[in-house]
């Protein structure tokens, strides 16, 4: 009987430790709770929980059972074999759930690698097109060092910088590029930015290649702008002129120029910025 109860304790406790360790979606922030949600889907994610507390329910029913028979086992003999059924029963039960087990395995390794992000700090929001600029600008104004390359998509994930400024500390966050098109096309990186822009109270820098060597056209990126202006209520908006040093802002056509000034009206400020460098010159 102390086998079989001894066995169930164990069980019992380490999937109680999963179970609880494991961050309850409805619990924790939304921004966190939603991110979850685009990176591994809230409803797998559930299920597995579901299915370890089922486990860990059935072999305490199996445990009492057999307690129960060992009780009033006649012979010594008739004892050995209730212990090695019940052991083997609660056995086949983990294995059963050993799927479960190795999904959440795999989502507690990412989640590890996920940034630590503190949605009530002040923050900083890096978005835009891809291939604008945008980690080359994170890595100059903090000590995060993001990849930079000249393609698209560089950037796959949140990447977090941290940067004091008139002795306050701002929290920065580079996200993935954003491709301007149906939200239910978009992939699971660009949904990580969106899911940034929803949830995290932060002062938004919207980056603009205005070169258009990032390969998407001014009107590209302001056709971005308009789909995705409704994340940016209610929060400081800052307009980024990037790569000047390949298209000066004077040398832009009437209609690009047109384009960059007509945001002016949502941004509190436009700002131009040349290879991440912070002598921002302010032209509104
Ligand atoms: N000439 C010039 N090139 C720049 C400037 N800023 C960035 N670049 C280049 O633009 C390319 C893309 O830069 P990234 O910082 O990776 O762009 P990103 O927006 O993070 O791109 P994704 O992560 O793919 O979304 C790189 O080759 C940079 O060297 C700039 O001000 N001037
Ligand atoms: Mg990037």
């Amino acid at each position: 009987m102390r086998k079989v109860r001894f066995t169930q304790q164990n069980f019992h406790e380490k999937l109680s430790t999963i179970i609880e360790e494991f961050p309850l979606l409805d619990d924790i922030h939304p921004f966190y709770g939603d991110l979850l949600h685009v990176l591994y889907n809230k409803d797998h994610y559930k299920l597995a929980l579901g299915q370890i507390n089922t486990a860990r329910n059935i072999i305490g029913k199996i445990a009492k059972d057999y307690v129960r028979l060992l009780k009033y086992g006649d012979c010594l003999y008739r004892c050995k074999c209730l212990k090695v059924a019940a052991l083997g029963r609660m056995c086949t039960i983990v294995k059963r759930i050993e799927p479960s087990l190795a999904y959440l395995e795999q989502i507690r390794q990412h989640m590890a690698r996920l940034p630590s992000i503190n949605p009530n700090a002040r923050t900083i929001l890096i978005c835009g097109y891809p291939n604008v600029g945008k980690s080359s600008f994170i890595n100059k104004i903090t000590r995060a060092d993001v990849d930079v390359q000249p393609y698209a998509f560089t950037t796959k994930s949140l990447f977090v910088g941290h940067m004091d400024y008139k002795y306050l500390r701002y929290q920065v966050i580079d996200t993935p590029g954003i491709l301007d098109r149906p939200f239910e096309d978009r992939n699971i990186i660009e949904m990580c930015s969106i899911t940034a822009l929803a949830h995290l109270r932060a002062a938004v820098l919207f980056f603009l290649d205005i070169s258009g060597s990032c390969g998407y056209s001014i009107a590209q990126q302001a056709a971005l702008f308009h789909s995705i202006k409704s994340l940016f209520m209610n929060k400081p908006l800052i307009i980024v002129c990037n790569k000047i040093d390949l298209q000066p802002l004077d040398g832009l056509s009437d209609e690009d120029m047109k384009m960059v000034t007509e945001r002016k009206t949502d941004a509190i400020k436009t700002v131009v910025t040349r290879g991440g460098n912070l002598t921002m010159m302010m032209f509104c």
